[in-house]
């Protein structure tokens, strides 16, 4: 079947997103005086804010009730949108423009699919909420990654089969989620070391729409 959608993940694939919310979750770690390293972040990539903060809790999780729970996301939250106030185009990451134009030239549909609630904040500080034909994020779906959901909602936005849709992820739950939607993955950083995904590369750097068309 042929390509005719492209679905990117947000954190981790447009954006560097990820170094920010490892800044505000250190924050809230060190308040609840737990020890919180790069390697345990990877762990949250692609995970939805309340799955973050049980992962960070730990064995811990059971000793905190749902509202202070609530108060700790949104404490981090709050936190991580001062940091995106400081986003602007010059944080896109290397090769995305050059990707999305290429994709264009090849008449292929662009989406994002993004587990984050910040999503609209995020494209438009970064001057690209114009750039893609459908945004499934975080505050329309019900369960994030690995579930399939917000690809789903993505594809189905666009109008084309699932079949006919590339993901390109840097989290390992969202290679599972591609692949759980019945869609082609194409991993980048963090997820290049997923077994399963389609295709891959450590950047966008030098990726063109025919790696992502051909899988
Ligand atoms: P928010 P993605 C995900 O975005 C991040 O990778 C993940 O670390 C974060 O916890 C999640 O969004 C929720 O973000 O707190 O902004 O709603 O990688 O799916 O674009
Ligand atoms: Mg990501």
């Amino acid at each position: 079947v042929s390509i005719e959608a492209v679905i990117f993940d947000l954190d981790g694939v447009i954006v560097s997103t990820d170094e920010l919310h490892f800044a505000a979750w250190k924050e809230i770690a060190a308040e609840v005086d737990i020890p919180f390293d790069r390697t345990d972040n990877e762990r949250l990539r692609g995970v939805s804010r309340m799955e973050s903060l049980d992962l960070l809790l730990g064995d811990r999780a059971g000793a905190y009730d749902g509202a202070q729970k609530e108060v700790l996301a949104s404490r981090k939250n709050a936190r991580y949108r001062e940091l995106l106030g400081r986003l602007s185009p010059a944080d896109i990451l290397p090769g995305v423009m050059v990707l999305l134009a290429d994709l264009r030239a090849h008449g292929i549909r662009v989406a994002i699919g993004s587990s984050s609630r910040n999503t609209p904040v995020i494209l438009e500080r970064l001057g690209l909420r114009a750039a893609f034909d459908a945004v499934a994020d975080g505050n329309r779906i019900q369960r994030s990654k690995p579930d399939p959901e917000v690809f789903t909602l993505a594809a189905h936005d666009l109008g084309v089969e699932p079949v006919r849709c590339v993901v390109v992820e840097d989290a390992l739950a969202g290679i599972d989620a591609a692949l759980a939607a019945g869609m082609k993955a194409f991993a980048v950083g963090y997820a290049v070391r997923h077994a399963g995904a389609h295709g891959r590369a450590t950047t966008l750097e030098r990726v063109q729409a025919s790696d992502l068309l051909d899988l």
